[in-house]
């Protein structure tokens, strides 16, 4: 038996964050990855996973108390035969691919707006806290995670409820009156739903027709489709289509491939389409921007991050390279690189998910010839990249063979109006037919 100081792990950038739940007690048997705390910033609530499975003695802390990496929260007495398998916040993380985690939902849950979202995040291991509490946009609720369960089971809309805790924080108590209202008829029904509001999709036995297997969506599939549902239902979007000619881009970038080589990188059209988006947001800072959470103003943004969506084997993920206005060809790729080669690990970090502006989906390394991607809310704005390929364009007296590469940019149509678009589209197009314009 060892007895094991249990530390609050790498919480990002979080500084004296609250305690707003302890979770276990004195003498408690836990296992390793069950919830210890509750944490809760001014942006997101995130429970911290036990680091190894035994007995908690000796709690350190209390709700209210404020907490940062490091501080000590409790022990936990450890057995010989689950010893050898700890995982703590000071010791080594563990090797084998994490399980991806909450993408968005980490920004939903945040307590306010703000633009520190993209697609799905994943967690880079499994002792790092959790974004809990998996709602709608728009449940700005408070709750503990423990109430957002348990409204979730009962199909409650927590938005709905009003809180008797703290600061109007909602408890079990509250909610379990709120389903009583609406059973005895005092509140409409409309509350019990799953929170669109819209028809549901009839269930249908498909064994009746045939041969079936049900299988399990994976964590950051079912996460992702949260956010995605989300932004689809929330955006008014409008797509518009594209192409440009990035022959001369191209044959650039078959120029420096050997240089590239020698600096480490392997340069392919995603880098340049990274830059001349960058352009293109400084030109229609419009597409720079978020509403603000009443819709009423535009909060346009003085930096320029982009997501790079990333197929995994777990699922879709959005990565966001930071800077890219202030990074040349070479940062970018290597930043592409590093950021797809963690993501499709499982070792995404949330730092490596926030902050993003606008994002980009590339399948033109795969093929299609155009796709209508939606939004990352709350970012407006999305490109989605197809396969390019040579097509016959006539100069005027004859056809040129040309490398063509559909596009299309899917945004919120309530901050762009469809000339301001199609001005977008045109604008990338251009600076990636003539890639010296990025230079001026
Ligand atoms: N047209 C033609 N060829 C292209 C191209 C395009 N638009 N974009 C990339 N290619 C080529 C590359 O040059 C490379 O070929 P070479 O090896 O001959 O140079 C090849 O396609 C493979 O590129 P890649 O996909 O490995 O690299 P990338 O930088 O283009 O993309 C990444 C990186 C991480 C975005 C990509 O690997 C990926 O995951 N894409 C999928 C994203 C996705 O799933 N989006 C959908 C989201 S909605 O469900």
């Amino acid at each position: 038996m060892a007895k094991i100081q249990f530390k609050v792990p790498d919480i990002g950038d979080f500084d004296a964050v609250d305690v707003i739940e302890i979770l276990v007690n004195d003498g408690d048997q836990i296992q390793l990855d069950d919830s210890v705390l509750t944490l809760e910033s001014d942006k997101a609530t995130m429970e911290v996973p036990a680091s190894h499975t035994g007995k908690v003695s000796n709690i350190q802390i209390k709700v209210g108390d404020k907490v940062k990496q490091g501080t000590y929260i409790c022990d936990i007495e450890v057995d010989a035969a689950t010893e050898s398998t700890p995982r703590s916040a000071a010791q080594p993380e563990p090797t084998k691919p994490a399980p991806v985690e909450p993408a968005k939902p980490l920004a939903v849950h945040e307590e306010t707006h703000s633009s520190n979202v993209g697609l799905p995040l994943a967690k880079s291991v499994e002792n790092t806290p959790k974004p809990v509490n998996h709602q709608p946009m728009g449940a700005l609720s408070h709750a503990s995670p423990a109430v957002r369960a348990f409204s979730r089971v009962l199909g409650v809309d927590l938005s709905k409820v009003k809180g008797s805790g703290n600061k109007g924080r909602v408890l079990k108590k509250d909610v379990e009156a709120f389903v009583k209202s609406v059973m005895s008829g005092q509140v409409s029904t409309g509350a019990m739903t799953s929170g669109t509001g819209i028809p549901a999709v009839p269930t249908i036995d498909f064994s009746q027709f045939g041969a079936i297997e049900q299988v399990e969506l994976s964590r950051i599939k079912k996460l992702s489709g949260k956010h995605l549902s989300t932004a689809w239902l929330n955006i008014p979007h409008v797509t518009q289509f594209d192409e440009c000619d990035i022959t001369d881009m191209d044959q650039f970038r078959k120029d420096m491939k050997v240089q590239a080589e020698k600096a480490g990188v392997k340069l392919t059209p995603l880098v340049f389409i990274m830059k001349a988006v960058v352009a293109a947001l400084k030109a229609f800072p419009n597409f720079n921007a978020s509403l603000s959470p009443d819709g009423q103003s535009l909060i346009r943004k003085g930096y320029y991050n982009i997501g790079i969506a990333v197929d995994t084997p777990n699922g879709l993920v959005v990565p966001v390279v930071c800077d890219v206005d202030q990074k040349s060809i070479y940062d970018l790729s290597r930043d592409l690189m590093e950021l797809s080669t963690k993501a499709r690990d499982g070792k995404l970090s949330p730092k490596d998910l926030s902050g993003g502006c606008f994002s980009i989906s590339s399948l033109g390394g795969i093929g299609g010839t155009q796709f209508t991607p939606i939004v990352n809310a709350p970012e407006v704005a999305i490109m989605g990249v197809s396969k390019a390929a040579i097509q016959p364009v006539w100069d005027g007296a004859n056809f040129q063979p040309r490398l063509i590469m559909p596009f299309s940019v899917s945004y919120d149509h309530r901050v762009v109006d469809g000339a301001e678009g199609v001005r977008f589209t045109q604008f990338v197009g251009q600076h990636l037919a003539d890639i010296r314009q990025l230079l001026l």
